[in-house]
């Protein structure tokens, strides 16, 4: 039996970029049902999974990532703002839960956090695991013992992308390296929390760049339980706007490729969606992503509305997956 032929089989397979580059290269048709497949294997394919996104602490961030609207050192309208206070946090964790969310996502504008600016993060984390919803928070690097501090206030999850392929992320970023966050991930496994980690496709980065990363993640000793496929949101005021739009059909083979390498994972269609058609969208679930945000609001950048993606689901009899 060759490789490919293994695809989608639940053990621990470590994947070489060959390999994902040739189901890249598969016809669409031979991808799509490989990674059906392999999706209807572990998952029930009409459920797909709501998480919800709360930008805690927007703009200003010290990092130079090539996309991100927040950084300060590019030029997008995104105002600076302090860490909301836990109430509105906690307000919106509930109207999120009313909604229909089982997950609700934290992320913050820092390289890593501070210990100053942990401690009311732990209360955030302790108040919504406290309304009953899993907890995911995007914080940037780590250091030593904060890993430890998340785990100890209930977090679930930890969010940090490596975005791209190695070989390209000095093109994106300059401030912080791939290895750092290599390492971040590594002290989140350490203490034993879940990871949420994936990328961004768009960002002028080549097909065998999208298959290195997607041998990256899935060969973390586990795979991430949550990958997050973003398709990159051109930003005004960034240096990535003005990017050439990547073949939406390359997208939906980038989501084909991540559940074919990591089967037991969510991937989650994350990023983009708002520009994306239904008909579009609806490859990305027939290719096996299982898990969107939901709400008005990604981080700083609009998302599709919540009546709109209501209809998708009924369109598509596709129901919210239950915690
Ligand atoms: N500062 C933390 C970090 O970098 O890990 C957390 C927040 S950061 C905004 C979280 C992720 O959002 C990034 O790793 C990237 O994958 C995604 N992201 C940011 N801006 C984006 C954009 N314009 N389009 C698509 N994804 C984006
Ligand atoms: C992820 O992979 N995508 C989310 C979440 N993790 C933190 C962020 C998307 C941000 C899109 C641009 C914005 O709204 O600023
Ligand atoms: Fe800062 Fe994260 Fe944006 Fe990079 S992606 S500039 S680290 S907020």
């Amino acid at each position: 039996m060759n490789d490919l032929a293994n695809a989608g089989k639940p053990v621990l397979k470590r994947w070489t970029t060959e390999e994902i580059e040739a189901l890249f290269a598969l016809p669409f048709n031979d991808l799509l049902f490989r990674a059906q497949q392999v999706h209807r294997e572990r998952f029930d394919p009409n459920a797909v999974q709501v998480s919800t996104l709360l930008s805690i602490k927007t703009g200003g961030c010290s990092e130079n990532c090539g996309y991100c609207s927040q950084s300060a050192h590019h030029h997008a309208e995104v105002p600076k703002e302090k860490l909301l206070d836990l109430d509105s946090v906690v307000a919106q964790a509930a109207a999120a839960k009313e909604q229909g969310a089982t997950r609700f996502c934290m992320g913050a504008a820092w390289r890593g956090p501070n210990q100053k600016d942990l401690l009311p993060v732990l209360d955030m984390i302790r108040a919504v695991k406290a309304l009953g919803l899993e907890t995911c928070v995007t914080l940037g690097m780590l250091k030593e013992g904060q890993a430890d501090q998340l785990r100890e206030a209930g977090l679930d999850y930890y969010n940090h992308n490596l975005d791209t392929a190695e070989e390209f992320y000095e093109e994106i970023v300059t401030t912080h390296s791939y290895q750092d966050r290599v390492e971040t991930l590594e002290r989140v496994r350490k203490v034993g929390m879940k990871i949420c980690s994936g990328g961004i496709v768009g960002m002028g980065e080549t097909r065998a760049h999208r298959a290195a990363l997607i041998v990256q993640l899935a060969n973390l000793e586990p795979p991430p339980e949550s990958v997050p496929i973003n398709m990159l949101v051109q930003v005004e005021g960034t240096p990535l706007e003005g990017t050439p739009e990547l073949d939406p059909l390359e997208f939906v083979r980038t989501i084909a490729c991540a559940r074919i390498a990591m089967p037991g994972s969510l991937v989650r269609l994350s990023a983009g969606r708002q520009e994306m058609s239904d008909e579009l969208q609806a490859l990305c679930f027939l290719a096996g992503a299982n898990s969107i945000f939901y709400g008005e609001k990604l981080l700083t950048t609009g998302n599709a509305s919540t009546s709109h993606d209501q209809a998708l689901f009924q369109r598509l009899g596709i129901q919210a997956m239950a915690a």
